[in-house]
């Protein structure tokens, strides 16, 4: 019995996969059919897969070719697949050429001619208008943003709002894009709307853009208080619009599985979580001089409460927040204490002082910790009471990561779905109330301190 192998993702099936699948069953007695997950297809740079895993092989197994369906989940396992199912034919489209003749030591290598005018990005395309995507905001966050939306297909940066001409018009040249300085041009040429304007820009722009009828991707922190966050999203929610915060830890692979081992048991109940992170930035930068809306806190708060806000939840008991502050009264270095019925955590971030920059997530039976850059999850460790036991996971991180969120946001729009389960509604309105009671307790912080000064002069 000649037995054949053959791969795809098989989104939107279309002629060209059933063609390629029925020539693959022609070369042989018993064909083997493996269906990429989403994951794996990440990792290879596909993001834009639209339909889901148990659709597409619902769909490869219609066609009545494939005598087994299996799920191809990493790179390296055609390798091995070939030698489990011992297969004779290996078999691909044309448009791999070339690309797995490394298998020819194991089995014989086919490519079959690709179905030419057909495939699932023409379809998705047909079918799904690629978004236009119109950025507020020219600064380094928004020059991250364009390279990372040029690997998910599906969207494309079609221009900049900037009431500074001089700064649109800049930026616009450099990422050949069009350049926006009145707000009701801007949105009658684009489709969704990517706001990486200054924090306290962002709610006016946010309404705007839900007003106009445009999805929003927003930078975090969203908002700095609670009651214009339940406002943005409800109002987003009323009008069928995404409103998406854009923290980039959320979406990222190697968080999901963290937060997955983490909620799996393994570890026990979780009894404390705490998570850090710092950069230490110039003293003229930004982060450190804007005297209201600058700090540790607004600038990398988001990071460090999201691992707690997803572990332990929204309604914490108690919250209490120690800073040390620089001579301009901004918070070099902040730790957010948060208690919880069943745990307690500790947010820590700062511009003006180094520490570990990890996350600690401590359970009944054991910990996981990820070291710095934990936001960016790659690789981490669950630990046990028997010291040599330890469990090592890693997973892939592509570029600036905001790749992952961008194709979150375009599945979203896709599907018609508004539910975000990777950072919802309620955590994003918890966040903001969290930095609205911190700006206050700041502030309050910082008058006590310069009339305690003025007392002692
Ligand atoms: N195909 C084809 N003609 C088309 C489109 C696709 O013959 N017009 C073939 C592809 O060459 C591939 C199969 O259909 O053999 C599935 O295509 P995709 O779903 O695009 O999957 P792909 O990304 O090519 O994955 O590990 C996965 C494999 O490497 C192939």
């Amino acid at each position: 019995m000649i037995k054949v192998i053959t791969y795809g993702t098989f989104d939107l099936f279309h002629q060209g996969h059933y063609r390629l699948l029925q020539r693959a069953k022609a070369l042989g007695d018993y064909l083997i059919v493996g269906v990429t997950t989403e994951a794996y297809d990440a990792t290879r740079g596909k993001f834009n897969v639209i339909d889901d895993l148990m659709t597409r092989i619902e769909n490869v197994r219609k066609t009545g070719f494939a005598d087994e369906i299996i799920i191809e989940e990493s790179a390296g396992q055609k390798f091995s697949d070939i030698k489990k199912y011992n297969i004779d034919i290996f078999t691909v489209g044309s448009d791999w050429t070339g690309g797995f003749d490394y298998l020819k030591d194991y089995c014989e290598v086919v490519y079959l001619e690709r179905t030419k005018n057909i495939s699932s990005t023409m379809l998705r395309e047909t079918n799904r208008p690629i978004q236009r995507i119109g950025i507020i905001g020219t600064g380094r966050i928004a020059a991250r943003f364009i390279p990372e939306a040029r690997q998910v297909s599906g969207v494309s940066a079609q221009g900049v709002y900037n009431p500074h001409t001089e700064s649109a018009v800049r930026f616009a040249k450099r990422w050949d894009i069009e350049a926006y300085t009145n707000l009701e041009e801007f949105f009658s040429n684009i489709d969704v709307v990517y706001i990486a304007s200054p924090h306290q820009t962002h709610y006016e722009y946010i309404k705007a853009s839900l007003e106009h009828g445009k999805h929003v991707l927003c930078e975090k922190p969203m908002v700095l208080r609670k009651s214009q966050a339940e406002e943005v999203l409800q109002y987003a929610k009323e009008h069928d619009l995404i409103l998406l915060e854009e923290i980039k830890t959320a979406y990222c692979p190697g968080f999901q599985k963290l937060l997955g081992i983490a909620c799996s048991g393994s570890i026990g109940s979780i009894r404390n979580v705490e998570a850090c992170f710092t950069k230490l930035e110039k003293a003229d930068s930004r982060e450190l001089t804007d005297p209201v809306y600058g700090g540790s806190f607004t600038e990398l708060g988001s990071y460090v409460l999201l691992p707690i806000l997803k572990i332990f939840g929204t309604e914490y008991q108690e919250i209490r927040f120690d800073t040390i502050r620089g001579e301009n009264g901004l918070d070099l270095f902040t730790k957010a204490s948060l208690v919880y019925p069943t745990g307690i955590a500790t947010a820590t971030c700062g511009l003006g002082v180094k520490s570990d920059g990890r996350l600690l997530i401590a359970g009944t039976k054991g910990y996981i910790i990820a070291e710095a850059p934990w936001w960016k999850t790659t690789y981490f460790e669950v630990h046990y009471e028997e010291a040599n036991r330890v469990d090592r996971y890693s997973e892939i991180f592509l570029g600036d990561g905001l790749r992952y969120e961008i194709s979150n946001f375009l599945y979203m729009i896709n599907k018609s779905n508004k539910d975000n389960f990777k950072l919802t509604r309620g955590e994003s309105a918890a966040m903001a109330g969290i930095m609205e009671r911190f700006m206050e307790e700041e502030r309050a912080g910082r008058r006590r301190e310069t009339a305690a000064r003025a007392g002692t002069d």
